[in-house]
């Protein structure tokens, strides 16, 4: 029987995979945790729910061993341009967070996914389908975090036998609850400005590609890798992962296809642009379709149509 413990459960990816992971496996199955508590969560009522600050350790430990969790999905972190202005504090709680994640997994021997991220590349990387093994020298404290992240999930897989998985995820496009803090935050923003103003004004510079992944696909992913089948996984710690390399402007230009009002105005923010400027423009996911069959469901023709009518429905 599963009993799935999730950390960082209110934020972009959390609250959607707690939903999921409830419907999947029964809501006390599934135990989430935050720092915070937000009152209105439909997360905290519809299941388990325990306040955890991942930093510290005793509480943590407490908590997992409270549930008898079999598996924890690791997903408290601090994004990539937010760490950027905070690195110390972005260090403490990305690789604090994580090391004590990994050793309460490996006490109690459970299953062990945390994701990484396209910030896990810098500038050195081959910028084109970016190959699965490949250099790996981020000039960004988030990236930093996540390369060592990946190095010490591999470490604890070798050393320990703890069954460590984990995606580098692009950005994450979704329409329940809003990133924090990351390069490509953007990528969301738009679809909520095309239907509230029909304009939007971009940080990030037209031109510059990045990969991109519909959420939907995002929890398909997490579920089918930690359910493959482990003779099958040559790689763990961690596969790439895309749906779609894009730029501003195509996000504009599939908008316009249902807001022909939509219009685009950039205002550059440096910071979030230099860390784009590292990042791949489009990276090769074949290791994660061979290996596990990984295969997104969403192009941006689709993502855009969903994102849109959901957006529009909610504000009715
Ligand atoms: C960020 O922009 O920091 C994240 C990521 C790609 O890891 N969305």
């Amino acid at each position: 029987m599963k009993k799935i413990l999730i950390t960082g459960s209110l934020g972009q990816i959390g609250s959607e995979l707690v939903r999921r992971l409830r419907d999947l496996y029964g809501k006390d199955h599934v135990i989430a945790t935050d720092i915070r508590r937000t009152d209105d969560s439909k997360i905290i009522h519809s299941g388990p729910f325990e306040i955890l600050d991942v930093t510290d350790a005793k509480n943590f430990s407490r908590i997992a061993n409270k549930y008898n969790v079999d598996t924890i999905i690791h997903l408290a972190t601090i994004l990539s341009a937010k760490a950027e202005n905070t690195p110390l504090h972005a260090w403490n709680i990305n690789m604090g967070g994580l090391v004590n994640a990994l050793e309460i997994a490996r006490n109690l021997d459970t299953k062990f996914f945390t994701p990484s991220s396209i910030g896990s590349f810098g500038p050195l990387t081959p910028k084109v389908n970016t190959p699965q093994d490949t250099i790996q020298r981020p000039n960004t404290m988030y990236g930093i975090n996540k390369v060592a992240g990946e190095l010490l999930c591999d470490y604890y897989y070798n050393k320990f036998s703890l069954d460590t998985r984990s995606v580098r995820f692009p950005g994450l496009i979704s329409h329940g609850t809003p990133p924090g803090g990351g390069t490509t935050d953007y990528a969301v923003e738009i679809y909520y400005e095309a239907v509230k103003k029909q304009a939007y004004t971009c940080y990030i510079q037209k031109g510059t590609y990045m990969d991109m992944m519909y959420m939907p696909d995002a929890m398909d992913a997490i579920i089918q890798l930690m359910e493959a089948d482990p003779a099958k996984l040559r790689h763990r710690n961690a596969f790439n992962l895309t749906a779609m390399s894009v730029e501003p402007e195509d996000f504009a230009k599939e908008i316009q296809k249902h807001i022909p009002s939509f219009t685009i105005h950039y205002q550059i923010d440096p910071v979030r642009q230099s860390i784009a400027d590292s990042w791949p423009n489009s990276i090769d996911a074949s290791a994660a379709k061979n290996e596990w069959g990984f295969h997104p469901q969403y192009d941006l023709e689709k993502m855009t149509i969903d994102m849109l009518t959901n957006i529009e429905s909610d504000n009715n």
